[in-house]
């Protein structure tokens, strides 16, 4: 009998041990496009190491990256309803939600990264971050992505002249639908995960990227001709569900925002070093890279202005950013 009881006690306090060590630890999910060791993905997970770190093991965070939760636009809605807390996607696909967003997209606002850096870390930035508020999120961090350029398997561009007529799958914003259309070529908005097959298919021309997505996707693969526009310095976001945020102790908030604020920090670090090594990976593989003249898609540009930054509230924005030196 007392054996029994002893047993039974010894039941009851393990499965309360259980239970203490499983509430007192709230696992967060983050969605991410990219593979594992990609610039985002450290960049997030080292935002995981630190919650956990600072709320001594309260959080934690997993991040399931190469859209195994599924593609950015996917992800989205699954991060706004609260089915995820997390995720890391690029600002394009909220242009049609969050306006605030357009500005960064616009192509040749930025005038080089240094530019970018100086106008998301300031007031600009934090206008954009609240901007994220009214579609339920919390925008906690902003980061790198370089600049995006054009690349297809047709021909080496090098001037507007040579854009002409080519399909290019574009991400899913109709200010790069109109850029390319500016540009005399076509878009085609499609998920980042179809792209290489439909080049491949010949579905498509070409697309466009930063170095590493091109390296990563392997799009250099299938697309050789890379050309160095750099039509947008477009930064990713780190957002997460206004209502997970909310739910916060104001302290853990604080920790939060900390968090993310450092991990911009590891993430341009290892951004700059993976630019480095992936435009060597991809010349290599015998990528061929042009620098178009540039002034020519500069100019070419200005329907897109006229099109998407016609309220007040943009075109005040694009004059600030135009001031920050
Ligand atoms: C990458 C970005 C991804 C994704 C992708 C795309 O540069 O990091 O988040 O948006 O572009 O073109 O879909």
């Amino acid at each position: 009998m007392l054996h029994i009881a002893k047993f039974l006690t010894g039941i009851a306090l393990a499965s309360s041990l259980m239970v203490g060590a499983a509430a007192a630890q709230t696992v967060l999910k983050s969605s991410d496009t990219h593979p594992d060791g990609y610039p985002t993905v450290e960049g997030v997970k080292y935002f995981g190491e630190l919650i956990k770190e600072r709320t001594k093991g309260r959080y934690a965070l997993e991040v399931y990256h190469s859209a195994q939760l599924g593609e950015e636009k996917d992800t989205i809605e699954q991060v706004r309803s609260g089915v995820i807390e997390l995720n890391r996607v690029s600002m394009a696909p909220f242009n049609g939600t969050v306006k605030e967003t357009i500005v960064p997209a616009l192509p040749y606002l930025f005038r080089s990264e240094d530019h970018m850096h100086k106008v998301m870390d300031g007031p600009i930035g934090d206008q954009i971050k609240k901007a994220f508020e009214p579609a339920g999120l919390v925008a906690l961090a902003f980061y790198d992505a370089g600049a995006r350029s054009f690349y297809n398997k047709t021909k080496p561009i090098n001037s507007v002249a040579d854009m002409q007529g080519l399909k290019f799958r574009v991400i899913q914003s109709d200010i790069f639908v109109d850029m390319v259309a500016a540009l005399g070529a076509n878009a085609t908005p499609m998920p980042y995960g179809e792209v290489y097959s439909s080049i491949e298919t010949g579905v498509i021309d070409g697309a466009e990227n930063n170095f590493p997505s091109y390296d990563t996707a392997k799009h250099f693969e299938v697309a050789k001709n890379y050309a160095l526009d750099e039509h947008t310095i477009l930064p990713e976001v780190f957002v997460m569900n206004k209502a997970a945020f909310d739910k916060l102790t104001p302290e853990d908030q604080e920790i939060f925002k900390q968090a993310a604020k450092d991990s911009v920090a590891k993430q341009r670090e290892l951004w700059a070093a993976k630019v480095a090594e992936s435009r060597k990976i991809v010349e290599a593989a015998g990528a061929q890279i042009t620098t178009p003249d540039k002034q020519g898609f500069i100019d070419a540009m200005k329907p897109v202005y006229d099109k998407h930054v016609t309220d007040e509230v943009l075109k005040k924005m694009v004059a600030d950013v135009q001031a920050v030196q």
